[in-house]
């Protein structure tokens, strides 16, 4: 696998994208019960967590811990889907009690997607944690966020490329504004359902 230097160098400065790296052959959705929201902090995850959950919410610590980890429900391909919020975490060597938390959130409760949301303008220092996940074998879609703000400081990004580099989906987002959280939720469901029908099955990968 390349590492994120080489892919960043691949891909950015570059066209803007398209959004779409998908090869068409998806299936619908079997399979999502759980979503794992995980990031650095100050990336936008409860923002995320709040427009894909809505009312139903729930704050508590995580057992044995004074943590707070915030669950709710959505709706998905017409089924519930529980969403958990967790603390932001800077690597998956844990050091805090919070990244713990994050950690066991991941390991322990295997939710059949991970959401990682990062800071588009701040690509550099958030992809390692990209690269973390994904050789862990953790079955992550890679949210751009702050997409406004990246536009904003003259940034393009290709995110087909980004996507096809790194052989994860690749979403971009406008948390506060609500842009482009439709095709998040669209690709949630899809990543779901492929993983369901055994196309892919990154929990058996290690
Ligand atoms: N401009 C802009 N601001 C955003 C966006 N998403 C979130 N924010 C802002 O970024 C700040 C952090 O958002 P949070 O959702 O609290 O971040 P978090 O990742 O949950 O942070 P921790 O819980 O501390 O790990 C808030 O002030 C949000 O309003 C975005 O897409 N664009
Ligand atoms: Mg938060």
């Amino acid at each position: 696998m390349a590492n994120w230097r080489q892919v960043l160098r691949g891909f950015i400065p570059g066209r803007s994208g398209g959004g779409c790296h998908g090869d068409g052959s998806r299936r619908k959705n079997n399979g999502l019960r759980k979503v794992g929201i995980v990031g650095n902090p100050n990336v936008g995850k409860s923002v995320i967590f709040n427009k894909l959950t809505g009312a139903y919410v729930t704050v508590s610590n995580y057992p044995g811990t004074t943590v707070n980890v915030s669950r709710g429900k959505a709706k998905m391909g017409g089924r519930e889907v529980e969403i958990v919020d967790t603390p932001g975490m800077y690597s998956l060597l844990p050091i805090t009690d919070e990244e713990r938390v994050a950690r066991l959130i991941l390991f322990e409760e295997k939710p059949e997607v991970i959401l990682h949301v990062v800071d588009a303008k701040n690509l550099e220092r958030m992809l390692p944690m990209t690269f973390q996940f994904i050789e862990a074998g953790l079955p992550i879609i890679l949210d751009l966020n702050m997409m406004d703000e990246a536009a904003a400081a003259g940034m393009e990004i290709d995110i087909g490329k980004l996507a096809e580099q790194l052989g994860v989906p690749v979403v971009a987002t406008v948390a506060t504004t609500g842009r482009g959280m439709d095709a998040l939720r669209r690709e949630l469901i899809e990543y779901a359902g492929d993983r369901a029908s055994g196309m892919i099955n990154p929990w058996n990968r290690r």
